[in-house]
């Protein structure tokens, strides 16, 4: 259940992909979005203000929920002669890219640069620009982004759509762990100094060469209500230089970015070009921090939630989703956030679904159901009903973010 909105649908629909990705960057992110994990291996808690104590205590209640979910439903089983598929002993935990060690890091980029040296699956007859099996992820989200952001599968899709991009990195790339998320409003101050962006050899690599250059300005079609949001310019610009991902070649896209044209085959052409960023703290700050997170937990419907989430249309916001997308333009998920919501209050919310089939219902579809199917074309996955996502302890997944 969307609101209605001063935008069309063509107003809309650039206005979002704008955001909602930048093609090139896609899959080099962990994809789960970030809230501030438990003070344990975090700030201590006497440096945290009180939104982030909050949070903490947000996420301590849906640990304990879950943990008490799982060994009731492994006890419940075990009286039937059954054993649980996903119990405390092989939960896989999801840590944030500075929580854990270089080591892993370095595997983690590595298992990156690895999908980007492999074969695409997607045919070139379909996206001239899918070279690797990276593009494949690439090209399944600028395929289906009319569907999958301001619509009921949106935390379902991005949820799996992570879920089989980790089970890539593993089964084709020899990746082991889980993989990492970026903690948002933990770097919200200086993401360029943040262990995931710093440009190190442990990083994802750093921001983009400085350019001078102006902020985009995101303005709402003439007349409509609301004013123009316009975001402070990050301190890149220009190609990726530092870190792993320094000679990397993107190919597809752009799609719909800011004083970019759309690239050939409407994004799934070939464009080969270097990586660029353009992230600092001024986009951050403003979307991403604590207070921002704290106020989408506390949303109590789904249809609040998602919608905060992405930042409500003419409301002047993009929401943390969108903060981090232009922060880092990629995409930042909203698993994490959603997750952790979920848990707060599982007989109400674990199956909790608000948004049609379309990008704000444009053009009108169906409500998303349980029984809706979600597909990942040729990124993998197979065709899986929202039915089956909405759990993270409930096959095929059994994680939880710490
Ligand atoms: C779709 O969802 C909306 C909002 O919850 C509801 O008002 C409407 O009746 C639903 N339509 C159908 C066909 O179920
Ligand atoms: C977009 O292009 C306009 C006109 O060329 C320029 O003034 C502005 O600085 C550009 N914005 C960005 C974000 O590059
Ligand atoms: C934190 O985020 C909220 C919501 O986007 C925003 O209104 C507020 O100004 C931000 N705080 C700072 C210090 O920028
Ligand atoms: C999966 O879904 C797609 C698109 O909805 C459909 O074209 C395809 O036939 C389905 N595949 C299977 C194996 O059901
Ligand atoms: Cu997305």
């Amino acid at each position: 259940m969307l609101p209605s909105t001063p935008f069309s649908s063509e107003t809309l629909f650039m206005r979002v992909t704008s955001f909602a990705f930048l093609a090139s960057l896609l899959a080099l992110l962990p994809f789960s979005s970030a809230v501030s994990a438990s003070g344990s291996i975090k700030q201590p808690e006497d440096v945290l203000g009180e939104d982030a104590q909050a949070l903490n205590a947000f996420q301590q209640q849906a640990l304990d929920t879950t943990f008490a979910t799982l060994d009731a439903e492994e006890e419940r089983l075990k009286k039937r002669g059954e054993t649980a598929s996903c119990t405390r002993q092989n939960l896989e935990i999801r840590l944030d890219y500075g929580s854990i060690s270089k080591k892993d890091r370095k595997a983690y980029s590595d298992a990156v640069l690895c999908l980007q040296s492999k074969t695409a699956n997607t045919p070139s007859s379909h996206a001239p620009g899918a070279k690797t099996r990276y593009d494949d992820f690439v090209a399944t989200h600028i395929d289906q982004t009319p569907f999958i952001h301001y619509s009921g599968t949106f935390l379902g899709w991005h949820r799996y759509f992570t879920w089989v991009y980790e089970q890539a990195l593993r089964t084709e790339c020899d990746y082991q762990g889980p993989i990492p998320y970026w903690d948002w409003p933990k770097y919200a101050n200086s993401p360029q100094d943040s262990p995931i962006f710093n440009g190190d050899e442990y990083s994802m690599s750093g921001n983009g060469e400085y350019i001078p250059h102006a902020g985009t300005v995101l303005s709402p079609l003439p007349g409509a209500p609301g004013d123009p949001i316009v975001l402070a310019p990050g301190l890149g610009g220009g190609c990726v230089k530092t870190g792993p991902f320094k000679d990397m070649q993107v190919n597809l896209g752009p799609v719909a970015l800011p004083n970019a044209t759309l690239g050939p085959s409407g994004g799934l052409g070939y464009n080969p070009r270097c990586l660029k960023r353009d992230f600092g703290p001024g986009v951050a700050v403003k979307f991403t921090n604590y207070s921002a997170v704290l106020h989408i937990m506390k949303q109590q419907d789904i249809a609040s939630f998602q919608l905060e989430l992405q930042g409500a249309p003419g409301s002047g916001s993009v929401g943390p989703h969108g903060g981090g997308h232009y922060t880092i333009n990629g995409d930042p998920g909203g698993d994490l956030v959603w997750t952790l919501w979920q848990a707060l209050d599982p007989s109400n919310r674990q199956n909790a679904i608000s948004g049609t089939n379309t990008l704000l219902n444009q053009p009108p579809s169906e409500n998303t159901t349980l029984d809706t199917q979600i597909n990942l074309g040729h990124a993998g996955g197979t065709n899986i009903s929202m039915r089956d996502i909405m759990s993270t302890t409930k096959c095929p997944f059994c994680y939880v973010y710490l």
